[in-house]
This record gives C-alpha cells, sequence and structure tokens, in this order.
C-alpha cells in the first residue's frame, strides 16, 4: 500500500501549569510544546506533541518549528507512511533534535494506524490495554510533597512516586524519601531522580543514607560524563540506576551499559518515538536490564503516546509507568481527557492514538513565533 506524506505542519502551543514541577536541572512552568501534524495523501492527519527540553537537550519550541519545517520535512514529503525506516535514515543523518524527531515518528505512527483502522498498540505489540501508573513529585518542602502525594493516592489509587531528589545540601531530599515512607510505610514504591544535580560522592552518601527506605530505582543521580564518578557509584548502587537523559539514543544506551554507567534504562518516547524507543527497548530486554517507561513532562497527547508504547510489551509493562503530570496543567488539547482510575490508565479503542483533539482549544493555545 503507498499513501505518501504530503504535508508536515509543526504548530507552537502554551498552556500554563497549575502547579509547575520543579528539579535539579530546572523548572517548567508553562508548557511550551509543538504538535506535530503528518498529512497523508487521502486527507487522514497523524498527531504528536513535542515537549522541548531545552536545558536536557537544547531544543526549543522555535528549535523544533524550524527543524521539523526546514530541514526534516522537505526530505520526508513524498515517502510513503509505512516507510518508517526511510524516515529515520534520512532524519537522523541529522544529530541531534530527539524531541523533534519523536514526534514526527509518533504522527506516522498514528497515521498509519487511522488509514489501517487499527490501534497503535496494537501493530507495536498488543500486550496489554492499561499499565499502573506513577507520579513524578517535583522539588518542594518535606510535609508539603507528603500532602501531595496522599492527595494523588486517594484521587487517583496512584502506589508509585518517582521523588525529584538533586538538592545540596542532599539532606532535603534524604528528609522527603523518609517523610513519605513513614507516612504511607510499604503502601507505596518509592523512585528518586536527580537530574544530574549530585556529585558522585554525594550520591552514593545519599543513598547510604536511605538505604532502609527501599527504593526501587536511582535515576541520573550524577553526571554520565563524569565517567569514572558515574561508573564508580554505579559499581556500589545496590539498587538499579537508571540511565536518563544520558540515553537519548540506542548507541547512547550501548555505551552506558558496557561502561558500567547504567544498570536500568528510561524510555521516553517524547525522546525516541515509538521506531527508536522499540530499538532501545529490545536492546535492554535482551540483555536483560529493566526498562521504565518515564515523562519528559508530556501533556496528555504525549502521555498517551507513552502509553501505547508502554502496554504494547511486556517488559515495559512490569514497572508503573509515569503518565500522570500532564495533571498538573490548567487545560490540554485533548476532546476527552485522559482518565486514571485505580491507579492504571487504559488505551482508547479508536485507531492510531485512540484520542481526538479539539480544535477550537488548538486556536485558543496557538501562539505565533
Ligand atoms: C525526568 O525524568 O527527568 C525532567 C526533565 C526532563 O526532561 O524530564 C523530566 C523528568
Ligand atoms: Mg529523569
Amino acid at each position: 500500500m503507498t499513501m505518501k506524506i504530503t504535508r508536515v505542519e509543526a504548530i507552537p502551543y502554551a498552556i500554563p501549569y497549575t502547579t509547575p514541577l520543579k528539579f535539579a536541572s530546572g523548572a517548567v512552568h508553562v508548557a511550551e510544546h509543538i504538535l506535530v501534524r503528518v498529512h497523508g495523501e487521502d486527507g487522514l492527519i497523524g498527531e504528536a506533541e513535542a515537549p522541548p527540553r531545552p536545558f536536557t537537550y537544547g531544543e526549543t519550541q522555535a528549535s523544533i518549528k524550524a527543524v521539523i519545517e526546514g530541514i526534516f520535512a522537505p526530505q520526508i514529503i513524498g515517502l510513503s507512511i509505512f516507510e518508517r525506516e526511510k524516515v529515520q535514515a534520512r532524519i537522523n543523518r541529522t544529530v541531534g533534535n530527539p524531541c523533534a524527531k519523536g514526534a514526527l515518528d509518533i504522527a506516522l505512527w498514528d497515521l498509519a494506524g487511522k488509514v489501517l483502522n487499527m490501534p497503535a498498540s496494537a501493530l507495536l505489540g498488543g500486550y496489554t490495554d492499561r499499565l499502573r501508573v506513577s507520579h513524578m513529585l517535583g522539588f518542594d518542602e518535606p510535609q508539603k510533597m507528603v500532602d501531595l502525594a496522599q492527595e494523588f493516592y486517594e484521587t487517583y489509587g496512584i502506589r508509585t512516586f518517582k521523588v525529584k531528589v538533586g538538592r545540596n545540601p542532599f539532606q532535603l531530599d534524604v528528609a522527603v524519601c523518609r517523610a513519605l515512607r513513614a507516612h504511607f510505610g510499604d503502601k507505596i514504591d518509592l523512585y528518586i531522580d536527580g537530574n544530574r544535580g549530585w556529585s558522585a560522592s554525594d550520591s552514593a552518601r545519599a543513598l547510604r543514607a536511605m538505604e532502609d527506605l527501599d527504593l526501587l530505582f536511582a535515576e541520573e543521580l550524577n553526571p554520565a560524563d563524569e565517567v569514572m564518578g558515574r561508573r564508580w557509584l554505579v559499581g556500589q548502587s545496590k539498587i538499579p540506576f537508571c540511565a536518563d537523559e544520558s540515553v537519548s539514543r540506542p548507541a547512547e544506551v550501548v555505551r552506558e551499559l558496557l561502561d558500567g554507567s547504567a544498570t536500568a534504562i528510561s524510555i521516553k518516547t517524547a525522546r525516541t518515538g515509538f521506531t527508536q524507543s522499540q530499538r532501545v527497548l529490545f536492546l535492554s530486554e535482551s540483555l536483560g536490564v529493566e526498562t521504565y517507561i518515564a515523562n519528559q513532562i508530556d501533556g496528555q497527547l504525549g502521555t498517551m503516546a507513552s502509553l501505547v508504547f508502554g502496554s504494547a510489551y511486556r517488559a515495559t509493562s512490569l514497572h508503573a509507568a509515569e503518565l500522570s503530570n500532564y495533571l498538573d496543567m490548567s487545560d490540554d488539547l485533548l476532546t476527552e481527557p485522559l482518565q486514571i482510575a485505580n491507579g492504571e490508565m487504559v488505551l482508547r479503542n479508536g485507531p492510531g492514538l485512540g484520542v481526538t483533539l479539539d480544535e477550537e482549544k488548538i486556536s485558543r493555545y496557538r501562539i505565533d513565533l
């Protein structure tokens, strides 16, 4: 079947957060994202969301729009929507730009699903229809973070929390984790994410100070570029040490694992789309390395993409997935908002990603760059 890509749009929009997320490498107050729309020749449109993370990958709303419209679109218009590997070969001649590439790829999968009238989850792997949800808790005072966790525990049934750490001195973060464990006992699972905020030595001390808190994972506590310090730290960690922003493509996964700089891998569809996320997943799974679906502070469209990919495979269904931080936003673009109940999010049955966007909301939040 041929079905040509006829047009690619990159639409910037801005939606404020009601609860801004603060973490060691930055803070997010407004979702300044790009809606990517890939048009097929039959009039169907594939859609995906690119959340720029300037402080992580160096992409901005303006750079994503520019690279999609100016560099990628001219190279892929005219290809069949099913020639995903050709699309990958062409866009990966350009290094970097993970979120621009990720959204383009997800929009193509969404379009393929719409053309075939099949859910993208079934095209990917069709393992299950739901994932347990993990919520990310941004920086605050210990009691406020406990109160917020309690609210998500009661309202949505969420039982897994990723605690942002990486502050200096590290004792404040240790106090937060201790307060959460004291409040919930063994009713919740906890893991931590440092966003490169600590040194190797502080990370080691913090992990020792939290040894009794039964943490599931420690994520990116110090920078992977501190090569020897990172390897030293990972070598002594008693829990899997997860690489996140240091693994924005499969080759980086290989380097970190071979180097002893990570023992678990976070998968974010926002930065590796579906096609490169498959490579990251299959590589990790084949090596016996655990993965979990993480959050790039996605809106609802990006969150649905994470659910579609994560639920399609057994390995990514084993751990709770970070699918809830869209709840911190004041509004979103979907006609029917996502739902979390009993700590789970369930797939929609429609073709592609299974969601539809509200044109009125797109016009309301659209901005000119
Ligand atoms: C995370 O896991 O690091 C913070 C920055 C970013 O790019 O994603 C978030 C969450
Ligand atoms: Mg992280």
